[in-house]
Formats: structure tokens, C-alpha cells, sequence
């Protein structure tokens, strides 16, 4: 069985009408989209404060998962990464597996069942899974001369935040460290000269519509 699995690269950034004439100034616009996120946990929070994201976009699932075992192990007491790295998972039998793998006690009940189909969302309320956070992004997505496999997008999320993100997907196997490294060089061809990690939608959508679980993810330190 292959599945189809990337770690997607990116490096978040704040963006002004400056930034956006230098990015249309050395890059092309590959295109624009608009599209609903719905994310997905149990009340108590046990897929999000393990630092897994299940979401539908557009009618597909999609599971964003930590590649480090334990979160934050390699990056305790050092500088925070401008980066992060998480794996993608985008079929539903395995993403079904990976959330109940990580949701206690689902297992017993659901061991030997039949994986869910797209039509199918009965598995989400047979795991407690419930929508937390719902919201529209327009999105313009770019692409640099000399700088292949780098995409840079632009969202604007509905509930206004404007957020940038410089981002590589990474084959599995493939190389997560060169990814980086042009990522780090992208930003620079940009002028950025951020030093800390940016908000992305969903910190800033937790932190208005969903205090008690900002502050629950805040301070098992995954946001
Ligand atoms: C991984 C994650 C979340 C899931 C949403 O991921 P994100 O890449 O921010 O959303 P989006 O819309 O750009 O997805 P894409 O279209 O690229 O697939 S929500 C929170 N996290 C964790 C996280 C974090 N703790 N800090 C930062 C800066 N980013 C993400």
C-alpha cells in the first residue's frame, strides 16, 4: 500500500502593498482561488492539542500531523524554527486510521470497521469529532524565476487576517533540510527580516472565536 504522503515546508509572513509589488515584481501569479475550511476535533481537544489538524477543504480531507514524534523536543531550549514542517495526509482511509491511532478509546469500538467514503460522514460523529473553526480564504498563489518548487501564497481570511506563506512540499524521503534552505532564500530575495514566527489564520481565529481552546493549546505549547 502507498499512500500518498508530503511534508509540507513553510514559512509564514507578514505582508504589505511593498511586499506585494516586490513579489509581483520578480514572480508570476499562477493563479487565484477562494476556498471553506472546516477543522475538526473531540470537546476535550485531543487531536489539536496533539498538534494534529483535521480539515475539509473543498470537499477533501486533509490531516496535518507533527513529523517529530514528540512536539517540540528538538526545538526546546533553542531558538524556534521561522519554519514549520508537518506531514500531509490526504486519503481518508488513512487519515481515518492516523485520528483514531490518536483519539483514546476509539479503538475499541471502531477496530474493525470499514473505512469512511467521501459521501459517508457518520465516522466523524461515531469518533466525537465536531467542527471548531470554519472560515473562507481568497487566496493568490505565486511562483519565482529560479527558485523551483517554491510556491508563495497570499490569504485573505474571511474574518480579516491577511497572512503570507513561502512554502515547499517535500516528496516523503525527500530532502526537508534543502527545502529550508530555499525557503530561507526565497525570503530573503523578498526583503523579508522577520525574526519571530507569524500568526497563521487559525492561531488568530482561536484566539477570537475559540478562547478556552487558545488558551488550552497555548499553554500545552502547541500554538
Ligand atoms: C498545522 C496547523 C494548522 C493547520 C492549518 O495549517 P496552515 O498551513 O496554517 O493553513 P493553510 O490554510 O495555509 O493550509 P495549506 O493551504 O497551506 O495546506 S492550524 C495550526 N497549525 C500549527 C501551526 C502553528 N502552531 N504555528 C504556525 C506558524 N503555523 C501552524
Amino acid at each position: 500500500l502507498s499512500f500518498k504522503m508530503s511534508v509540507e515546508v513553510e514559512q509564514k509572513f507578514l505582508f504589505d502593498s511593498d511586499t506585494l509589488k516586490a513579489i509581483e515584481d520578480i514572480g508570476d501569479c499562477v493563479g487565484q482561488k477562494r476556498f471553506h475550511d472546516q477543522y475538526f476535533d473531540t470537546p476535550d481537544f485531543q487531536l489539536t492539542l496533539r498538534d494534529v489538524w483535521l480539515r475539509r477543504r473543498k470537499q477533501s480531507w486533509e490531516l496535518k500531523c507533527p513529523i517529530d514524534p514528540v512536539k517540540g523536543a528538538a526545538e526546546t531550549g533553542r531558538e524556534q524554527s521561522l519554519c514549520t514542517r508537518y506531514k500531509e495526509i490526504t486519503n481518508l482511509p488513512e487519515i481515518y486510521q492516523r485520528v483514531k491511532e490518536v483519539i483514546k478509546d476509539a479503538r475499541e469500538d471502531c477496530d474493525a470497521d470499514v473505512p469512511p467514503s467521501d459521501e459517508d460522514d457518520s465516522w466523524l460523529s461515531k469518533l466525537k469529532l465536531c467542527c471548531f473553526a470554519e472560515f473562507t480564504t481568497t487566496r493568490r498563489s505565486f511562483t519565482l524565476k529560479g527558485e523551483d518548487g517554491v510556491k508563495i501564497d497570499l490569504d485573505q481570511a474571511d474574518f480579516g487576517y491577511h497572512v503570507g506563506e513561502i512554502e515547499v512540499l517535500v516528496p516523503e524521503g525527500g530532502d526537508i533540510q534543502s527545502a529550508q534552505e530555499k525557503i530561507r532564500h526565497t525570503a530573503q530575495r523578498l526583503g523579508l527580516n522577520q525574526e519571530r514566527r507569524v500568526e497563521g489564520k487559525m492561531t488568530v481565529y482561536l484566539k477570537r472565536y475559540r478562547p478556552e481552546q487558545y488558551a488550552i493549546l497555548l499553554s500545552a505549547h502547541v500554538l
